[in-house]
């Protein structure tokens, strides 16, 4: 007989409760961490027992089977012997490998890769007098499940790809759930949603050898968007720095569509939705986002987490522009169902309606991000869809994907879909029937069970379809000619950027197309690019080393709308990371008063430094390090504070060049790579006491843009956020000549 061996632990106390050691004794779970919440999971149709079903899907202190048999071993397959063969009657093997087989569910076809939050939703009460919204009617609080996600990438992908970003929002309202599907992008590359197939298809992996992941940087996307030009519009933001954001919490949201808001009297408005971040509209740069992608391809959904979890809780304001439900639904020459075009806020201003406010962390990923249902057709009273061609297309295909995806009709049983006004729907049976459902008479009209459920009047909330005037027409395949102009919007959003923002899409477009193999392809987008904005075609075209063709179509309005541009205003610093350079050599107490007046502003103050622990005694006036050398890269930090970097003695870090990139190897290489990247990424830098050596040591000017130094921590705290508000230094860009 083998020896038995044990899995207990001597000396450790079962009453410790945030021990990381295995416990001796059966203990309740740990409860869920303070910045996280899970859906409630009691389901509208009430549970089989009647008992409350709790949230938590583990209970008891014993590991059971999945029908609540217990356990005595889970590590040990049953065999024939110790060095026998396994026998078939282990059925506990057999579930928990058969569960295990199937623990994977089809990843989301496009969006497939995202990061969801908690929150809340407070209406202003601003749009009561146009929808009858019960949501957003004054004061009223909702709340909701938000998932960002990228567009491309598969489930594992990295997070800091150029590419556009999903907004989606589920309002678990009174009056039924309501999704608000949108992007951080205002133009859709398509106007019908019979080509989404096609554009996706070009978008993803070239399907002979799988590659490039995440990317529109290849063959198939150019090959597509050159020849589709209705695509140019959307394809333009993308090359911008709307292509990269700085983080979930900078981004600007929009429903992209035209809906339609009708009131207690029935009026109809037509209604755009915008998302506004209080933190700010901000974005990477193409190499920062390249650098993270490796350092850490986790980087917006840990930015969401951590900030959450730190109780900066990102905040939206919903706006809407309204435009009269006219017959022709055009408004200032734009046709208000074409998805490619957006309406500048200089015609029609966003009107604030509401406010978001996430405040809480998914418990688990897979119950709640994973398995979150959105469908444009979640719709509640008050808010209806127009004819746009891609939405109408849309409404259909959200609720099939989520069969497939979900396994089965019954995902809204799922507990993060579950409504939380009544359900009483005649649906029954399926997949994964959660309810079980009383009465005989799942039908209408019956007599057997009363009559039940009664059919609702308007007075009492029900959705009543707007009563739009279909005007006899010919059964045709065919765009209204309205939709024709493809280049006026990409021409409007270039040119009402910044020069820098414009330097950035040129250094987009020429990396994208380069990346390109086919010269064709190539030649044909620079002909696109050549009916948006000369100058750009032509900036573009020298990079590739190509000629710059002639404009074939209508030159480009000469309007512009200012409030395309990220850059020339300020906005607030709560949530922004700063990392502080120290070491030994670092005057500590300076150092701490750094910390405390970043803490002071909700600016989050990481120390990095040569290793881990403490820099001094850590119960008197000693430092705590949160980033070493290796672990840290510039690109994790919105601002530095250098406060000395020297370099190691040189036995102290085996295999490292201490004189590498340091003049007289006073300052460690790494720290002058953080710092030489920080610089050209336009952050700003400040140097504390003795930290004014490492700027030296990596060639960067004192009197540069942006740098400021002195021995005061808190005064340079002050300078430091004030440069932080703008989000970069951008005078550190090179004037453009052009
Ligand atoms: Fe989507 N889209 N989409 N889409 N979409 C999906 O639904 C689709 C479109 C958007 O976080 C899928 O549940 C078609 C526009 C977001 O779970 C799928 C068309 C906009 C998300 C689908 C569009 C979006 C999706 C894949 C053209 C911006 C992520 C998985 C007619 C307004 C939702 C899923 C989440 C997801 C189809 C166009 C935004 C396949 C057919 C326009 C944010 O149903």
């Amino acid at each position: 007989m083998p020896e038995e061996t044990s899995t207990n632990i001597p000396g450790v106390p079962a009453s410790e409760p945030a021990s990381l050691e295995e416990p001796t004794t059966p203990r309740e779970p740990l409860p869920p961490k303070p910045d996280q919440r899970g859906p409630e999971a009691v389901s509208p149709t009430g549970s089989p027992t009647g008992a409350p079903e709790t949230a938590r899907a583990q209970s008891g202190q014993y590991l059971t089977t999945a029908q609540g048999l217990r356990l005595r071993d889970t590590d040990h397959s049953l065999k024939a012997g110790s060095r026998g063969p396994i026998l078939l009657q282990d059925h506990h093997l057999r579930e928990k490998i058969t569960h295990f087989d199937h623990e994977r569910i089809p990843e989301r076809v496009v969006h497939a890769r995202g990061a969801g939050a908690h929150g809340v939703f407070r209406s202003y009460g601003t749009a009561a007098n146009i929808t009858r919204a019960g949501f957003l009617a004054k004061d009223v609080e909702t709340p909701v499940f938000v998932r960002f996600s990228t567009v491309l990438g598969s489930r594992g992908s990295a997070d800091a790809v150029r590419d556009t970003r999903g907004f989606s929002t589920k309002f678990y309202t009174d009056e039924g759930t309501y999704d608000l599907v949108g992007n951080n992008i205002p133009v859709f590359f398509i106007q019908d949603g019979i080509k989404f197939p096609d554009v996706v298809h070009a978008a993803k992996p070239h399907p002979d050898r799988e590659i490039p992941q995440a990317q529109s940087a290849h063959d198939t996307f150019w090959d597509f968007v050159s020849l589709h030009t209705e695509a140019q519009a959307h394809t333009m933001w993308n090359m911008s720095d709307r292509g990269i954001p700085r983080s979930y919490r900078t981004m600007e949201g929009f429903g992209v569509h035209t809906f339609r808001f009708v009131n207690d009297e029935g009026r109809t408005t037509l209604v755009k939705f915008h998302w506004k971040p209080k933190q700010g509209v901000h974005s990477l740069l193409w190499e920062e986002a390249q650098i993270i992608n490796g350092m850490d391809p986790d980087f917006h959904r840990r930015d969401l987490a951590d900030a959450i979890e730190a109780g900066a809780y990102p905040e939206w304001e919903l706006g809407v522009q309204t435009f009269p439900d006219t017959e022709d639904q055009m408004f200032e020459g734009i046709d208000l169902l074409d998805p490619t075009k957006f309406v500048p806020e200089e015609l029609a201003p966003v009107q604030p309606i509401g406010v978001m406010m996430l405040n809480a962390n998914p418990t688990n990923y897979f119950a709640e991000t994973e398995q979150v249902a959105f469908h444009p057709g979640h719709l509640v009273p008050g808010i209806d869809v127009t004819n746009d061609p891609l939405l109408q297309v849309r409404l259909f295909s959200y609720l099939d994907t989520q069969i497939s995806r979900l396994g089965g009709p019954n995902f809204g049983q799922i507990p993060i879909n579950r409504p939380q006004s009544p359900v009483n729907d005649m649906l029954r049976d399926g997949m994964h029937q959660q309810a079980v459902h009383s009465g005989v008479a799942p039908y209408r009209p019956n007599s057997l069970d009363g009559g039940c459920p009664f059919l609702a009047g308007e007075d009492v909330g029900a959705f009543i379809d707007v009563p739009e005037e279909v005007a006899a027409a010919i059964k045709e395949r065919r765009n209204p000619a309205s939709f024709d102009d493809h280049y006026s919007q990409a021409s409007l959003f270039f040119r009402s950027l910044s020069p820098v923002e414009q330097d950035h899409v040129i250094q987009a477009y020429t990396f994208e197309l380069g990346k390109c193999y086919e010269k064709s392809i190539r030649e044909r987008q620079l002909a696109a690019l050549a009916n948006v904005d000369s100058g750009l075609c032509a900036a573009v075209a020298q990079g590739l080393g190509l000629p710059a063709p002639e404009a074939t179509e209508q030159g480009p309005p000469s309007e512009t709308s200012p409030a395309l541009s990220q850059i020339g205003k300020t906005w607030p610093v709560a949530g922004r990371v700063v990392g502080i350079l120290a070491d030994a050599d670092s005057d500590l107490t300076a150092v701490n008063a750094a910390r405390q007046a970043l803490d002071a502003q909700g600016i989050v103050p990481l120390v990095i430094a040569p290793s881990g622990g403490f820099l001094g005694q850590a119960d008197d006036g000693g430092v705590p390090v949160q980033r070493t050398y290796l672990t840290a890269r510039s690109t994790e930090f919105d601002a530095v504070i250098v406060a000395s970097a020297a370099a190691p003695a040189p036995d102290a870090a085996p295999g490292l060049d201490a004189k590498a990139g340091a003049p007289g190897g006073r300052v460690d290489p790494r720290a002058t790579l953080l710092l030489t990247e920080a610089f050209r990424h336009a952050k700003a830098i400040a140097s504390l006491g003795a930290g004014a050596a490492a700027l030296t040591a990596a060639g960067i000017p004192e009197d540069a843009p942006g740098i400021v130094a002195g021995d005061d921590a808190e005064a340079l705290v002050t300078e430091l956020s004030g440069l932080l508000s703008a989000h970069r230094v951008w005078d550190r860009f090179p004037a453009r000549t052009a």
